[in-house]
């Protein structure tokens, strides 16, 4: 990436701006124990209006009538901190970097704010995001307003949702961040297919996320896009299970839902395969029903289109599956009524996905219509059967198995382009992966 891509994306933020004072925070340290810290992570917002990956930043938009101003408050330089910590940007390379108009050190942020905020409109803050920030700036602006006085410029009066604002420009992703998810995608493709090699009943969720991990980590990745989900049998209908501590049982289905970040994007990728690389019979009919459901949602991804839509098609045929499997009765019209598909597919078909593994761009447009499909919109579509092995209205065979299949789809002009593709998916690709030699991924 370019400077002068961030300096776009940073002019495009001032063009929906009325008269106003952007404020966008980047991460802090967060404590993990005593005087450790988690890795830090940079948010979201910050790194793609700036590329800077430090902490205690906050980036400044000051937009009047006749005049537009960048400001970034940044740690500065500091010798003996820096030894410790590791090296900073400090005042002056950032203020080059970014093409800034000033530059101070974070430390005065509370002084430099009282005189930066008078004179703006609208006060833009993100509304769920530095909450500590919010609550400061709240407090600076009370106290302006306190102590304003007759013929000096105003604080700003209303307070605006700068989160919105970016929202919209991140929608549409530019050719590098397509490239950078594809790059990642290499990675994500290499774990997904070790994890298939390496499984078998014996080995246990831990060993095969540590493979994962190791696959993510140490090349151009950086980890996980989020919280590996690695559930063996019946653990994959806890939607969100992240142990990943449990052995791998003969006859069982694992789970795998797991994505590399590579320069912060994200992707996320699930596959099901069977712990001793062969379907039963009953595993095979519920893995062909989400299959189908998958599919018709995915060649459902064309610009003009959108997710509700793409939403109903994969109830439809889930339904259907269902009532076949016996789990539903009754007409297929009447369950989708009836919406009956929910308790065995609780979840949505897909989310958006880029620098956040659930990215911050918009479900509804300004009307509150669905957004529509563009191309460069990059989406999940991970459709699921979960069926608890404490269920006891359920066919006995289908206790305890819980499917998800989710790729990755960008929108192209003439249609899409699964990101994917060239992880196994069919059954027959699966098990033929669940032969191979995981030691042949790991290059
Ligand atoms: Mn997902």
């Amino acid at each position: 990436m370019q400077s002068t891509d961030f300096a776009q994306r940073r002019e495009r933020l001032f063009d929906k701006m009325e008269n106003g004072i952007a404020v966008i925070g980047s991460n802090i340290f967060m404590q993990r124990s005593n005087d450790t810290d988690f890795p830090f992570r940079q948010n979201s917002n910050f790194r793609y209006l700036t590329g800077i990956n430090e902490p205690d930043c906050v980036l400044i938009l000051s937009k009047k009538a006749d005049e537009q101003k960048v400001f970034l408050f940044i740690r500065p330089n500091n010798e003996l901190e820096e030894m410790w910590m590791g090296k900073r940007m400090g005042l002056e390379k950032s203020k080059d970097l970014i093409g800034a108009d000033k530059t101070f050190p974070i430390s005065d942020f509370n002084k430099e704010m009282e005189d930066l905020l008078p004179g703006h409109k609208n006060l833009y803050v993100h509304f769920h995001e530095r909450a500590d920030l919010f609550t400061n700036l709240q407090k600076i602006c009370g106290d302006l307003f306190n102590k304003k006085r007759k013929n000096t410029a105003q604080p700003p009066q209303a307070i605006l949702n700068v989160g919105q604002l970016i929202e919209e420009l991140r929608y549409v992703k530019d050719q590098n961040e397509i490239l950078t998810m594809k790059k990642a995608m290499v990675a994500t493709n290499n774990a997904h297919r070790a994890a298939m090699a390496l499984t078998a009943p014996g080995r246990s969720e831990k060993e095969i996320n540590a493979l994962i991990e190791y696959i993510f980590t140490k090349g151009d990745g950086q980890g996980n896009a989020y919280d590996n989900i690695v559930a063996g049998g019946n653990n994959a209908n806890i939607l969100h299970y992240i142990e990943n501590n449990q052995a791998l049982n003969d006859g069982e289905l694992l789970l795998i839902d797991a994505g590399c970040q590579l320069n912060n994007y994200a992707t996320d990728i699930t596959r099901t395969f069977p712990i001793n690389g062969k379907f039963t019979g009953a595993q095979k009919a519920v893995y062909e029903i989400v299959l189908d459901s998958q599919k018709a949602a995915i060649s459902h991804s064309w610009p003009d289109r959108n997710a509700p839509d793409m939403h109903k098609t994969t109830c439809k045929v889930l339904t259907q599956g269902l009532i076949d499997l016996k789990v539903l009765s009754g007409s297929l019209d009447e369950n989708l009524e009836k919406g009956t598909c929910r308790k065995y597919f609780p979840h949505g078909t897909g989310h958006w996905l880029g620098l956040d593994v659930h990215d911050q761009n918009p479900y509804l447009d300004s009307n509150d219509e669905p957004m529509k499909f563009e191309p460069g919109v990059i989406f999940t579509v991970e459709p699921g059967l979960y069926f608890p092995k404490e269920d006891a209205t359920l066919p006995e065979e289908l206790r305890g198995i819980g499917i998800r299949i989710e790729d990755n789809i960008l929108i192209t002009e003439t249609g899409h382009e699964n990101l994917s593709a060239m992880i196994p998916k069919e059954v027959k690709e699966i098990e033929e992966a669940c032969e191979k030699d995981y030691r042949d991924f790991l290059d």
